[in-house]
């Protein structure tokens, strides 16, 4: 998969060179590429934000460093052939991010980021690009960041990480994927007792059945205290 990520900050993904992805990229399963939305402007501050049309505070990016980055990235994948790109805009305004988008968007082999800063992009960058090229604008929760990036760097970990080859264990994948909206159990390991605390003692009865009820009994406790929602149990 070739993820392209358009930012005024590129350095800042070079975190992903150290996570669970880096063995990923370097094989070539995951190929990586930040890419600085400065380089597309072109006077001498290199300026990015302008005011906004109706006033309020703040300033927004404007759409012409963005027309000729992603207009690059677009030439670019057209002239290697093979299926043009999604673009996916990080924005509160989005629709929620989760795992069974992460999954889809695991199957595409080309995946844009247009990462904003400020009070956001210029719409009609987004509305352009829609016209030629699949749009996904994602939030990546009901809190409030300062731009796209860091939701773009959670969005890729959880896209790359269900690319296959790129998690070492397929079993945790194919466990995941029959979880049922309940949250995991907790997890135990040595030493049995720690600070006075101890591993419950039917992890260590070697029944395998009364281990899996244990569990099951704990996700639903658990999801019940914390995640109410995902029982239809919450009254919103
Ligand atoms: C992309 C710029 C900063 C901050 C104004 C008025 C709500 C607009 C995100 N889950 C998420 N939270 N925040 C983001 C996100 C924030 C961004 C950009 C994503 C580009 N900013 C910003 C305040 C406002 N608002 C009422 C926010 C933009 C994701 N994904």
């Amino acid at each position: 998969m070739r993820i392209d990520i358009v930012t005024i900050f590129p350095e800042f993904f070079r975190v992903l060179d150290v996570s669970l992805l880096g063995k990923a990229r370097t094989s070539g399963l995951l190929d990586v590429r930040a890419h600085d939305l400065r380089d597309h402007a072109h006077d001498r501050h290199r300026t990015v934000d302008d005011t906004p049309y109706g006033g309020g505070a703040g300033m927004v990016m404007k759409p012409e460093p963005w027309g000729e980055a992603l207009d690059g990235i677009l030439d670019e994948a057209a002239a290697a052939g093979g299926p043009g790109p999604t673009l996916i805009v990080p924005s509160p305004a989005g629709e929620p991010f989760r795992q069974p988008i992460a999954a889809e968007l695991a199957q595409l082999d080309h995946l844009v980021f247009a990462c904003g800063r400020y009070e956001g992009i210029d719409q009609r960058v987004v509305d352009h690009y829609d016209e030629r090229m699949p749009v996904r604008l994602l939030s990546l929760g009901d809190y409030v960041l300062n731009g796209g990036e860091v939701a773009a760097m959670a969005m890729v970990e959880a896209i790359g990480r269900l690319v296959p080859g790129v998690v070492g264990n397929p079993e945790s994948l194919v466990e995941e994927s029959h979880q049922d909206g309940l949250l995991e159990y907790p997890s135990y390991t040595k030493p049995q007792v720690w600070r006075g605390l101890e591993v419950p003692d039917v992890l260590r009865s070697g029944n395998h059945g009364a281990v899996a009820a244990w569990r099951h009994e704990q996700r639903i406790e658990r999801t019940r205290r914390v995640r109410p929602d995902l029982l239809g149990d919450d009254d919103a």
